[in-house]
């Protein structure tokens, strides 16, 4: 078997557990919306890391080929977006209650209590999951990773810079992420202030009209 077909064979089963989970965490996501109930979950998606970046982790970190899956956590994928922070942990417990059933969750990595040098936030969860395959079931590691749109915003265009400049960022551009993933965070907490306004004036609203009707 060439070394391609031999990747390709490996993925097989990751590109089944993505395709999986999607359609998992975006069935959360409808279901709070047929009943019309606001969503922790704004979208869900996901990928299988390129062969390229995995032969890169795998060295950076001293990982064996021979270990790749039981140590590369992040193989499988799955990016969960939030609007607000309060809704991240919404996820996580929604995920925790899941534990035991069709996954099992491994350990967590609380990246928005304790975010990166870089700036980066996120809620981590990786997770063992069974994927069932011709050849009978394979367990596979994943990683779920939870944050908000302006978490996201920002992790994108950092993974794109740190891209363009393999790793290297200068010095004054890193001091500006991590300024503007400061800046990040007040958006976040701006606009959970504004929800919880607006439900409580919503609250408010609603108390008021069922004593007029009352009296
Ligand atoms: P990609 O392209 O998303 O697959 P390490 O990867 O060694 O730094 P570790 O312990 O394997 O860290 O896992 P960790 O810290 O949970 O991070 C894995 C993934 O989280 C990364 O995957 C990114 O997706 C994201 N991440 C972590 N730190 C940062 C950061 O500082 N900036 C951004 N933008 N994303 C981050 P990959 O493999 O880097 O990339």
């Amino acid at each position: 078997m060439n070394v391609i077909k031999e990747w390709k064979t490996l993925l097989i089963p990751y590109e089944q557990a993505v395709e999986e989970l999607k359609v998992k965490f975006k069935a959360i996501r409808n279901q709070y919306r047929e009943l019309n109930e606001y969503s922790p979950i704004e979208f869900a998606m996901g990928r299988v890391k390129k062969i390229s970046s995995i032969i890169e982790k795998a060295e950076r970190r001293s990982i064996p080929m021979e270990q790749l899956e039981e140590q590369m956590e992040d193989i499988a994928g799955i990016r969960i977006m939030c609007q607000f922070v309060d809704d991240i942990y919404e996820v996580v417990n929604l995920i925790r209650e899941r534990s035991g059933k069709d996954f099992t969750v491994l350990y967590e990595k609380d990246y928005i209590k304790n975010p990166k040098d870089s700036g980066y936030k996120s809620y981590h969860i990786i997770i063992k999951y069974p994927v069932q395959t011709a050849l009978g079931t394979k367990e596979i590691l994943a990683e779920l990773q939870i944050r908000t749109l302006a978490m996201n915003f920002w992790a994108t265009i950092e993974h794109s810079l740190n891209y363009k400049y393999k790793s290297h960022i200068p010095d004054g551009i890193i001091e500006r992420l991590k300024n503007s993933a400061i800046a990040a965070t007040r958006l976040d907490e701006e606009m959970m202030e504004i929800s919880r306004e607006v439900v409580n004036a919503q609250l408010m609203f609603e108390e008021k009209s069922n004593t007029i009707r009352d009296i």
